[in-house]
């Protein structure tokens, strides 16, 4: 569950939560980052708001204020849900303020990405600021008791029909050309390609949660009836590990040079000694000529 700052997104989440509740489902909630500039210190306000789920076996919530935590928070996140997983909770809800790279990252690995969108923030669908309309499994006008949503709905209507990725998206693989989803992933085997449905909603009085519960099953049963699951779950696990390389190479590097190595790195680009190639050559090799650590 992703989207701008304010738009409704731990409400929907709470909502979400209890609808499964009630059909006898575990949920565990992982929220990430829910400070905003916008609704400030909203780790208070997101506990009033799950305060009906507080105190239920069946559900599990946790929120990481991590910020300033680059690039170890969509690790922390998907080992957090992985853990949920793995002790056998039904559903596993994440929300991240679709803000920065770390929320995208997270944001693409889970299984279905829902973006929250709410009329009244600025003339634009916030969304497509924030880069993250491409990942949306299903697109959700929230606060649709607002002004404005029928132009929020008719203006992302607009974007798909137009030029949602999905659509268009063709990419290189082995040489060949072939039609990929939003995530990369080959479809070729399955023309059928999912276009994210537009659900409004009132998450403050549930108005809407079940047409929403109703898109993202019918997201998942695509998946697992396009053979797709296994195939995002690999193409997004070969990402992670990606990232998780680079972050631990760059620290194992850095964490071996001396303190200063980067700023003269820096000088040495600045004064046009060096060109940034140069410069990160030549910190590769001090770093390799160093003894490795045991
Ligand atoms: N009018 C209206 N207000 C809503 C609706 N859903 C949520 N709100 C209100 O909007 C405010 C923000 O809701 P949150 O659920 O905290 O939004 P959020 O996206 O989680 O916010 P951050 O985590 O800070 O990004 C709260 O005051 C909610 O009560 C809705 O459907 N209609
Ligand atoms: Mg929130």
């Amino acid at each position: 569950m992703t989207g701008a700052p304010g738009t409704g997104k731990s409400t929907l989440v709470a909502a979400l939560a209890k609808a499964w509740r009630a059909e006898g489902k575990t949920v565990g909630i992982l929220a990430v980052d829910p400070t905003s500039p916008f609704t400030g210190g909203a780790i208070l306000g997101d506990r009033i708001r799950m305060r009906d789920l507080s105190g239920d076996a069946g559900v599990f919530i946790r929120s990481s204020a991590t910020r300033g935590a680059l690039g170890g928070l969509a690790a922390v996140t998907l080992d957090q849900a992985r853990a949920l997983d793995a002790v056998g909770f039904d559903l596993v809800l994440i929300e991240t303020v679709g803000a920065g790279q770390n929320e995208v990252a997270i944001a693409r690995m889970a299984q279905t990405t829902v973006v929250v969108e709410a009329p009244g923030l600025g003339d634009e669908v916030q969304a497509i600021k924030a880069g993250i309309l491409e990942i949306a499994d299903v697109l959700v006008v929230n606060k649709a008791d607002r002004p404005g949503a029928t132009q929020t709905v008719r203006a992302l209507r607009t974007m798909i029909e137009t030029g949602h990725p999905a659509l268009k998206t063709r990419w290189m693989h082995h040489g060949q050309m072939v039609g990929v989803d939003d995530r990369g992933v080959s479809n070729n085997h399955d023309p059928a390609v999912w276009i994210p449905p537009i659900v409004e909603t009132v998450a403050a009085d549930g108005k809407g949660v079940d047409l929403l519960i109703s898109k993202i099953e019918e997201h998942q049963r695509y998946l697992e009836g396009a053979g797709l699951r296994d195939q995002i779950e690999r193409a997004r696990l070969e990402a992670e590990l990606m990232d998780r390389l680079q972050a631990s190479l760059l620290r194992r590097l850095l964490g071996g040079l001396p303190e200063n190595a980067l700023a003269e790195a820096v000088a040495s680009v600045q004064k046009r000694i060096n060109t940034p190639d140069q410069a990160i050559e030549a910190l590769i090799l001090q770093a390799e000529a160093l003894p490795v650590e045991s």
